[in-house]
């Protein structure tokens, strides 16, 4: 008996052992893999939605791009409330706003000391007006981020095209820098024209990103090629529907010097950094206010968030103060309908209803509980080396949906290479009714409305085994299928 006890016992321990050595392989987590985000990286992916504000002398001349010679007493706002744009920013649920503190035309929004084309030497509130003072304390007061563009290309000033040029800017860039931080992200523009001498510049891009990074080691710092964040490579709107984080830029500069806008636009499947693209657009036709333009239609809005946010990218949406150096209602308006789209869209997750199995999962602590919980910091994934997987939701009652989204956990690299989409038919067969292509931060897949019992999601290749935060379908009764079908 007393023989048969210990038997008993050691085969309970061989067993406990066993099991205990399988379940703590099956709960470590992943593996990170290939080039990382930084924690700031993460957080401003997370941002999803900025707001860009164009504002200086183009402002009152009707210009794109100003000459730079334009008075000082041009620019006149006559109502200016930053207060007014952090209400229409919030409204919009946007996280942070950047503001052109100098625009090609070399005006500066602040009294930079080293410049003397600034609102200092204008007329408007005697010379003593400061937009970056105003704006940077409401952001703070509002508690959204504060950035600031600030074009290197500059028609004013008289040292444009020398060496000497260089340490100006860089004089220019710690007047800023010094007075209105935390600055969250410097937005450097590749335009490089002429300046006053007829002259092009040779930028030290390694000394102006230096300079930055020590004043806010947090910023993101954007350029066609970051470091921080990169250029999408166009102003319509819309990042690659393939869309990788990560990009090469040994060998290229900002400017003429960067990849191809196609290359921008996708990112480098093995690419060395990790540099998410940001898609910068206009609720307007111009980057500047004009009388004679108005906001973009709401349809338009959703479907550059699709292609935006939707495709692993920030948005960050030009929204133009008026003369007065407020944001027309019109425009205020078309955010707050915009946001409340969003929310309507977005409010109810259908996978909630469903029941999931999966094939590969990592264990409990990484099952596909996690994929529905709004938590990003907790995921399912698989087993380490298992780079496929399937994800089958199956429901009692029929969901009518048209949207479907996908979140990756960065924080341990951006992974998944394709993935298909199945729905479960009328006559009881798995149809396939999307192939595509990468995931990243989120990625939301537009399909035509569709009513079924179940759904699966094909993990075909994954760099390493997949991790995936989130997965959820909406329906999107804003657009109608047509509206969507290009995208
Ligand atoms: C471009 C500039 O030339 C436009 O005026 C605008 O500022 C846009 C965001 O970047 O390169």
């Amino acid at each position: 008996m007393q023989k048969r006890t210990s038997n008993s016992l050691t085969l309970f321990s061989i067993i406990a052992i066993v099991s205990s050595f399988v379940l703590s392989c099956d709960v470590q987590p992943p593996l990170p893999y290939g080039p990382l985000p930084t924690p700031s990286q993460v957080a401003w992916q997370q941002m999803e939605m900025n707001m860009f504000c164009h504002f200086g002398p183009n402002t009152f001349s009707g210009n794109e791009w100003g000459d730079g010679t334009e008075a000082e007493d041009l620019f006149a706002p006559t109502q200016l409330d930053c207060h007014q744009w952090v209400a229409v920013a919030q409204q919009a649920g946007m996280k942070g706003i950047i503001l052109t503190a100098k625009h090609h035309d070399g005006f500066c929004l602040w009294p930079n000391p080293c410049s003397q084309h600034t609102v200092a030497q204008s007329s408007w509130r005697n010379g003593k007006g400061d937009v970056l003072k105003e704006l940077s304390n409401a952001c703070h007061e509002g508690q959204l981020a504060f950035g600031i563009y600030i074009s290197p290309w500059d028609r004013n000033d008289p040292t444009y095209g020398t060496p000497e040029y260089n340490q100006q800017f860089l004089a220019t860039l710690s007047s800023a820098h010094d007075h209105y931080g935390p600055i969250f992200e410097q937005w450097f523009d590749g335009a490089n024209g002429e300046g006053p001498n007829g002259k092009k510049q040779t930028y030290d891009w390694e000394k102006f990103n230096n300079l930055v990074l020590e004043k806010h080691p947090q910023a993101l710092i954007f350029s066609d090629i970051g470091p921080g964040c990169r250029w999408v490579g166009n102003e319509s709107g819309a990042a690659g529907r393939t869309c990788w984080s990560t990009l090469d830029i040994d060998g290229f500069t900002p400017g003429a010097g960067a990849p191809s806008t196609d290359t921008l636009n996708q990112g480098n499947r093995n690419g060395t950094h990790w540099i998410p693209a940001e898609t910068d657009v206009s609720i307007r036709d111009g980057w500047f206010y004009r009388p004679s333009e108005h906001p973009k239609s709401l349809k338009t809005l959703l479907r550059i968030y699709y292609t935006s946010v939707g495709r692993n990218s920030l948005l960050l949406l030009n929204v133009p103060p008026d003369t007065r150096g407020l944001i027309p209602a019109e425009d205020s308006i078309r955010l707050v309908e915009l946001r409340k789209a969003l929310n309507d869209i977005f409010a109810q997750n259908l996978l909630l209803r469903g029941t999931f199995i999966s094939e590969h999962a990592r264990g409990r602590r990484f099952g596909t509980s996690h994929l529905t919980d709004q938590d990003y910091n907790t995921y399912y994934a698989t087993r380490e080396g298992q780079t496929n997987d399937l994800i089958e939701v199956s429901f009692t009652q029929p969901v009518t949906f048209n949207r479907v989204v996908l979140q990756e956990y960065i924080p341990l690299g951006q992974r998944i290479e394709r993935f298909h989409i199945e729905i479960l038919d009328n006559d009881g067969k798995w149809k396939t009714v999307a192939t595509e292509t990468t995931v990243g931060y989120k990625r939301i897949v537009i399909l035509p409305t569709l009513t079924t019992n179940g759904i699966r999601i094909f993990i075909d290749q994954s760099r390493a085994c997949p991790v995936l935060s989130e997965m959820g379908l909406y329906y999107d009764k804003y657009l109608t299928d047509s509206e969507v079908s290009n995208l």
